[in-house]
C-alpha cells in the first residue's frame, strides 16, 4: 500500500516515470518536495562516529588480535546511523542537498571517557560529487580519513547505489592502519512512496597488522532472511585461520562468537545513545560550512514552499557556475581547504594487496577493485599541512577571501 494519498501520488507517480529513464546521476534527479532534505551530503561523514567510545576503543587494547575485533565492532556499529538514520527520524530516506564545491561540515564530539573528537569534511569534487573527511581524537590518536562518491543505476523500480572510495582508520599507538571498503545499497520502496535503504554485497576490512574482516550484507527475502543483516568473519591473514564472526540485523542485535562460542551481544537501540555532534551556531560558521550556506534553502523546505525552495537553490547553483566559469577563464582551480589530491598512496597499496592476496589464495574469492581514482577526481588525502595552516591562522587570509567569493557570487 502506497503510503501517499492525494497530489503527492500523482507528483510521485511521475517522478518515478523520470528515473525510469534516469542517467546515473543522482544529484541532477528532481524530486518531489517531501521527499527533499535540508540536510547536506557532505554532514554525512559524521555519521562515522555518533559512538566516540567505540571509535577509540581499539586505540586502549593492548592485543592485536582483540584490537582488530574492536575496529570490526565499530564500523558495524556505524552502518545504523550511515544507513537508516534519515528513515528512522524522517519516516523514509530523503534527498539530501548536493553539495558545492568547497562546502565545510565542521564540527567536534565532546564525551566525557572518549575526550574530543574531531569532525572535517569537506566537498573536494562536485563533478562527479565527492566527499572527504577527517575525523580525529588526538587524546587516544585515532585518526580516521576517507572520501567517496556514488555510482548510481536504476533497474525494476530500485536504485542502485555503488559507492567509490575509501576509509582509512590510523591507531598512531600501535602504528597500525585499517583499509575500510564501502558497501553497495539500494533503495526500496519506491513504489510506496516511501524509500529507505538496503545494503548489499560484502566490504572488507584489511589491516596492516594482518588481519582481515569480510563483512556480507543481505536484506530480506534474500534466502528467506531478514532486512538489515550481516554476517562477518574475522580472519588472520597468516594462518587463514577463522577467529571470530560477528551476525544479526545491523539495525538492531550483533552476536560476536569465537570461532563457535558466544561471547558477545551488542545492540544499537536505547542501550546504545549516540553522541551529539557540537556545531558552531550558524552566526559564527564559515561561509562556506553547510548549514550556513543552505540556511535559506533548509528555511524553504520546512516551510514547505516549493517554489522559494527552488530560488533559493538555484542562487547557490548558479553562483557556483559562475565561480567555475571564472576559474576556468583565469586556468585557476578552487582551493580545498583541508584535503589535497594524490596520484596513490603506499600504504593504501600495500594493504589492497595484501587484502586481494588473502582472498584470492585462501578465501578463493577474486579481489574486488577497490580504488578508482578516476571515479573520484583523484585520491584523497588529508592534507595535515593545510589543517595546521587553517587552525594556526597562518591561512586567515585565503580563508576569509574564500569565504567572500562565495558569498558575492551568491548574492
Ligand atoms: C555516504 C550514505 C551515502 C553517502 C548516501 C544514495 C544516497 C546518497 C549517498 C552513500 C555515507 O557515508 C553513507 C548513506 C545513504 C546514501 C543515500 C541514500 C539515498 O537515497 C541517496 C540518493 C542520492 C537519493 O537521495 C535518492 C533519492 C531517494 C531518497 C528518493 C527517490
Amino acid at each position: 500500500a502506497s503510503a501517499l494519498t492525494g497530489s503527492a501520488k500523482s507528483t510521485w507517480a511521475s517522478f518515478l516515470k523520470s528515473i525510469a529513464s534516469f542517467n546515473g546521476d543522482l544529484a541532477s534527479m528532481t524530486a518531489p518536495p517531501f521527499i527533499l532534505s535540508k540536510t547536506s551530503l557532505v554532514e554525512y561523514s559524521a555519521y562515522w562516529t555518533e559512538h566516540p567510545k567505540l571509535f577509540v576503543a581499539p586505540a586502549k587494547e593492548q592485543d592485536p588480535e582483540k584490537r582488530a575485533l574492536l575496529v570490526l565492532k565499530w564500523f558495524l556499529s556505524t552502518l545504523k546511523q550511515q544507513y537508516s538514520s534519515r528513515s528512522e527520524k524522517l519516516g523514509s530516506e530523503k534527498k539530501p542537498l548536493n553539495p558545492f564545491l568547497g562546502e565545510l561540515f565542521l564540527g567536534h564530539w565532546e564525551d566525557e571517557e572518549a575526550g574530543r573528537t574531531e569532525l572535517i569534511s569537506e566537498q573536494v569534487s562536485h563533478h562527479p560529487p565527492v566527499t572527504a573527511y577527517s575525523i580525529f581524537n588526538e587524546k587516544h590518536g585515532v585518526k580516521l580519513q576517507g572520501y567517496n562518491g556514488q555510482k548510481a543505476g536504476f533497474a525494476s523500480m530500485t536504485i542502485n547505489v555503488k559507492q567509490v572510495g575509501i576509509a582509512r582508520l590510523r591507531l598512531e599507538k600501535w602504528d597500525e592502519e585499517y583499509l575500510i571498503t564501502l558497501p553497495a545499497l539500494h533503495i526500496e520502496g519506491l513504489v510506496y512512496g516511501s524509500p529507505f535503504v538496503e545494503l548489499e554485497k560484502s566490504t572488507i576490512i584489511q589491516s596492516s597488522s594482518g588481519f582481515f574482516a569480510k563483512i556480507d550484507y543481505s536484506g530480506k527475502g534474500w534466502v528467506g532472511g531478514k532486512s538489515n543483516s550481516v554476517s562477518a568473519e574475522l580472519y588472520d591473514n597468516k594462518t587463514g585461520k577463522l577467529l571470530y564472526t560477528i551476525s544479526g540485523q545491523w539495525t538492531k542485535e550483533l552476536v560476536v562468537k569465537k570461532v563457535k562460542t558466544e561471547v558477545e551481544r551488542f545492540e544499537h537501540g536505547e542501550k546504545n545513545p549516540t553522541t551529539g555532534l557540537t556545531i558552531k551556531p550558524i552566526e559564527e560558521q564559515d561561509p562556506l560550512e553547510s548549514r550556513r550556506a543552505w540556511a535559506k534553502v533548509g528555511a524553504a523546505i520546512d516551510k514547505g514552499d516549493y517554489d522559494e525552495t527552488g530560488i533559493e537553490k538555484s542562487k547557490i547553483e548558479n553562483a557556483q557556475r559562475n565561480l567555475r566559469k571564472k576559474e576556468k577563464e583565469e586556468g585557476t582551480t578552487w582551493e580545498r581547504r583541508y584535503f589535497s589530491a594524490v596520484d596513490k598512496v603506499d600504504d593504501v597499496d600495500a594493504l589492497v594487496e595484501r587484502a586481494g592476496k588473502f582472498m584470492k589464495g585462501v578465501l578463493g574469492i577474486t579481489p574486488f577493485c577497490m580504488d578508482e581514482p578516476a571515479k573520484t577526481n583523484g585520491v584523497w588525502v588529508f592534507d595535515t599541512k593545510k589543517y595546521e595552516d587553517v587552525v594556526s591562522g597562518r591561512k586567515a587570509e585565503e580563508v576569509r577571501r574564500a569565504g567572500e567569493t562565495v558569498l558575492e557570487a551568491t548574492e
